[in-house]
């Protein structure tokens, strides 16, 4: 039987890594096949462009090229990665996804709508996410996240933006997840993580019912009625 296939997106500092882990061991803990992956990046082709786009190398060519440098990725990732552990019956749990795209370098960026329809007919065909968690914080706390964990490094080409960036990126989040209701749930991702993270486990419960998945082993029994 074919995976699941959950993407993370949300501005900076929503707390789309932590969760993202903390997903995966909460569907490994039932007994579940799970791949934890990334995006830029997430298989050895993509981590290579990954490096090249957030240094800032690829900034000077503008949004198209950056655009076709994600889509480059996603395909290795979609093809190396994606598909081999879905079609494996695994769970992909992905931090970022099309969605990125489409909001940073689609709205942010002013690519045009037909370039980037385009190249996510090229490296995604029709692998839609069963869910999508769009991950939803006022921008300063997530500002305030990121600056904590970075310390005294400096912000990569994205961190670097000004908050009327970050403004727009969250709007145009919520934007895509109230014209795709089917596919994304909205999480207030403000509190502490582990209440994040109960938010979360009863939108993949509602939407994906994950403990009705084949599975075999006993330790997904011992964690029904957990909470
Ligand atoms: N990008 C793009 O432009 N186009 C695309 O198509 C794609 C990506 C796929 C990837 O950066 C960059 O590429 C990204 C968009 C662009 N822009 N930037 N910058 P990345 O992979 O390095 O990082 P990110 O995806 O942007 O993640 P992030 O926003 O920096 O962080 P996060 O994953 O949302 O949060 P986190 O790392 O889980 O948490 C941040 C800190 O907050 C950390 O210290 C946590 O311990 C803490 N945290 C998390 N949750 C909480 C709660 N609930 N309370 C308190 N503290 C918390």
């Amino acid at each position: 039987m074919r995976g699941k296939f959950i993407t993370f997106e949300g501005g900076e500092g929503t707390g789309k890594s932590t969760q993202a882990a903390m997903l995966a061991l909460r569907l490994e803990a039932l007994g579940l096949a799970v791949c934890l992956t990334r995006e830029p990046g997430g298989s050895p082709g993509a981590e290579i462009i990954r490096h090249v786009l957030l240094s800032g190398a690829a900034k000077p060519f503008g949004p198209d090229v950056e655009a076709m440098l994600f889509a480059a990725a996603r395909d290795d990732h979609v093809q190396c990665t994606i598909l081999p552990a879905l079609n494996a019956g695994k769970w992909v749990i992905c931090d970022r996804f099309a969605d990125s795209t489409r909001v940073y370098q689609g709205i942010l960026g002013r690519v045009d709508r037909r370039l980037i329809k385009g190249l996510e007919r090229v490296s995604i065909g029709d692998l839609v996410p069963d869910l999508t968690l769009v991950l939803d914080v006022p921008v300063e706390l997530g500002l305030e996240r990121v600056k904590l964990r970075r310390g005294e490094a400096k912000p990569d080409r994205f961190e670097a933006e000004n908050v009327e960036f970050h403004q727009k990126l969250r709007d145009a989040y919520l934007a895509i997840a109230a014209a795709e209701p089917e596919r994304c749930v909205v999480i207030d991702a403000s509190g502490p993580k582990e209440a994040v993270a109960r938010k979360i486990w009863n939108a993949v419960g509602a939407r994906l019912d994950p403990m009705t998945f084949p599975v075999h082993g006993e330790r997904r029994r011992s964690e029904v009625g957990a909470s």
